[in-house]
């Protein structure tokens, strides 16, 4: 489904007058404004594959309707999605959930949508139809050889799908641990995935990068194989440049400082990107921005101050990708509230008073530094995202324009209510 540019700029055009003054009061005590609107209408945040649909959990899963019956259909929906908010420009492959059995089809649908890959993801998690070697205990660490060929075999044709779409970096998670104490010699699973890893990093093109995820625990309860970001980034300095660590905002141990993290794997240039999404508990992932804004904002203050410190392209220089779904909303809509808060966030780390902050740091004035960064975080920015996701021929509010388009009515309609998307 194509969303009618007229229709939206109508919706758009009821809300104008309020948003006018919402911006003119939240820009005019902003220090160059049109910097910040630059930065955030230029900013993309990829889509996954798998959220698409309603999932997420062990137990049960209830599809909302309408949920995208293939890859195309997929392309489609964050074809809405960008569509509306302007900033969902990339999709991420999960192979083999969704094979492009066609590249150069796929790729033009994409394109028609204003739509490229980002990193394709693999997938050794889960045994597949046919498959001669089993996953149970493992793939890139597995104790057999065989197993461990098999899954070097699949990262390699991921990376050759992915080469097909223009992608240009692999991301790996591997569910690899052991469920109780004594199942595994953590020294020989860890040099296993190493060199299993080396073997998928020769099989990367020139331009491409490998990105290693990391995760404390499920499905595996005892020892993850690469569990942390020492783990990660272990691996990713001994198999070089090309490799950097993944964060995803859900693998980490509660209390976890997660933006200490960010900060220092910048500083070593190893940080490869995101995965966003929100938890209260553990790997929940909730819609970014749901739980813990502020924690949000606080990665964005590293972030945007570290790359400044390497002179890096916000928009470009890392990875930036959603990893949520879940089971009660509808997928489409999560995605853009997550977007949202992903921008907000952006934002707000981008009006920090960054000299004032630097000048109470270099005091010790520890109230100081405080005050200015509160002083960001409780702007209200939205006026801010919504003027960049105006001016890209957005719409003023996604969310609400989606419900006023009926999307999700013409999607049911044209799908059917009993359709099941692929992914976990
Ligand atoms: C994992 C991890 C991976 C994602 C799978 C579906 O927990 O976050 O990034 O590919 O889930
Ligand atoms: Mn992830
Ligand atoms: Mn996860």
């Amino acid at each position: 489904m194509q969303i009618e540019q007229d229709k939206l700029q109508e919706i758009n055009h009821t809300g104008i007058e309020k948003h006018r003054r919402q911006f003119e009061h939240v820009a005019a005590d902003i220090n160059d404004v049109e910097a910040v609107l630059q930065k955030l209408s230029v900013f993309n945040i990829a889509i996954p594959s798998w959220a698409l649909g309603t999932g997420g959990t062990r137990f049960g899963r209830f599809s909302g309707g309408g949920e995208p019956r293939s890859l195309e259909e997929k392309i489609e929906d964050v074809g809405v999605i960008h569509a509306l908010n302007r900033s969902s420009n990339a999709i991420s492959l999960h192979i083999p959930w969704d094979i492009p059995e066609n590249a150069a089809s796929v790729k033009e649908l994409a394109a028609q949508h204003g739509l490229h890959f980002d990193a394709v993801n693999s997938n050794t998690f889960q045994d597949q139809k046919g498959q001669q070697h089993s996953y149970k205990f493992g793939s890139l660490h597995h104790t057999d050889k065989a197993v461990r060929q098999q899954a070097v075999q699949h990262n390699i044709e991921v990376i050759k799908y992915g080469v097909q779409l223009n992608s240009k970096a692999l991301s790996v998670w591997l569910s690899d641990g052991s469920n109780f104490p004594g199942q595994l010699n953590f020294r020989n699973a860890f040099q296993n995935t190493l060199e299993s890893l080396q073997e998928i990093y020769e099989a990367l093109p020139a331009d491409w990068k490998v990105w290693v995820e990391y995760k404390p625990y499920e499905p595996n309860f005892y020892s993850t194989t690469i569990g942390d970001w020492g783990q990660s980034y272990l691996l990713a300095s001994k198999l070089g440049p090309k490799a950097a660590t993944l964060v995803d905002l859900g693998h980490h141990l509660q209390g976890t400082n997660i933006e200490q993290i960010v900060s220092l794997l910048l500083m070593e240039n190893k940080l490869a990107g995101f995965h966003f999404n929100d938890s209260k508990y553990g790997d929940d992932d909730l819609t970014v921005g749901s739980i813990n804004p502020y924690q949000l904002f606080l990665i964005f203050n590293e972030l945007v101050e570290g790359m400044d410190a390497r002179g890096m392209d916000h928009a470009t220089g890392l990875g930036w990708m959603i990893d949520a779904s879940h089971n009660v909303k509808d997928p489409v809509e999560d995605l853009l509230q997550s977007v949202q808060a992903i921008k907000i966030a952006y934002a707000q780390a981008l009006i920090i008073d960054k000299d004032a902050l630097t000048a109470a740091q270099k005091n010790n004035d520890v109230v100081l530094a405080q005050e200015i960064l509160q002083q960001a975080y409780r702007t209200d920015v939205r006026p801010l995202v919504a003027e960049a996701g105006l001016r890209n021929g957005g719409a003023l509010n996604p969310v609400a324009a989606y419900r006023k388009l009926k999307v999700r009515e013409h999607l049911i309609k044209e799908r059917g209510l009993n359709t099941v998307a692929t992914g976990l």
